[in-house]
């Protein structure tokens, strides 16, 4: 079966909106504590792959210190004025480690968590628990899409708006798509958006927390055994 190209919608009138790479969170401990993200939290334009295809899109990050602990993964679908998406479609959120930098085909998969669409075309980006996932080296943040719909699906939304991060946002599409192998992916048929002539970068986010402090937990270990008190977690 011939593999058709990525396909994207027609690119819609851009805006010059202030866009930040990471921002660390000022809330209260009990949440996460350092947000990965490189879009602005609209998109401009969707990408997507015809029925019978698969499709993964990602976003990479560097791991973050006090941000190691990956505990959610956050995904929009469609684009406002876009193709109408259909809520309610399976697809797979996606953890992979990638310890040895350059590509990030080569990384390892960590999580798959069966999800479904919701909020399509909104922007609301939706929000997925991961089970607390300890990353190192780059993290990279994933939706997969087996499209059986019968329809050209446009659901990857891509964040157009200058400016664009390069080498972070990337896509890979095939018939029977591997995930735990992204190496396998036939070279033409992935890369980064910037190389498909649309840079941008996905609205696709993480969400980390720190690595809990062997000797915090020592030292409250300690005080519960002098006190009587059962084990108290302090941040140092
Ligand atoms: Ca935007
Ligand atoms: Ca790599």
């Amino acid at each position: 079966m011939k593999i058709r190209n990525l396909k994207s919608e027609k690119a819609a009138p851009q805006r010059a909106v202030f866009m930040f790479a990471l921002a660390l969170l000022a809330v209260p401990a009990a949440r996460a504590d350092v947000l990965y993200s490189v879009d602005d939290g609209t998109a401009e334009l969707g990408l997507g792959i015809d029925s019978g295809e698969d499709m993964i899109w990602m976003n990479r990050f560097p791991v973050q210190a006090g941000g190691e602990v990956i505990t959610s993964i956050s995904a929009a679908y469609g684009r406002p004025g876009g193709q109408v998406i259909p809520n309610g479609l399976a697809v797979s959120i996606l953890l992979y480690q990638d310890t040895n930098g350059g590509s990030p085909f080569d990384a390892t998969l960590l999580r798959e968590i069966p999800a479904l669409t919701a909020n399509c075309n909104t922007n609301i980006l939706n929000n997925y628990a991961i089970p607390a996932t300890t990353v190192s080296g780059d993290l990279i943040a994933a939706v997969m899409l087996r499209n059986r719909t019968g329809i050209t699906l446009f659901l990857a939304p891509l964040d157009r708006t200058v400016p664009n991060f390069s080498d972070t946002s990337f896509y890979a599409f095939n018939v029977g798509l591997d995930q735990t192998n992204l190496d396998s992916v036939p070279v033409a048929n992935r890369g980064t958006t910037e190389s498909l002539g649309f840079a941008g970068n996905f609205l696709l986010r993480a969400n980390g927390t720190a690595i809990p402090e062997p000797t915090t937990i020592l030292l409250a270990t300690c005080a519960a055994l002098t006190y009587g008190a059962g084990i108290r977690r302090t941040r140092i």
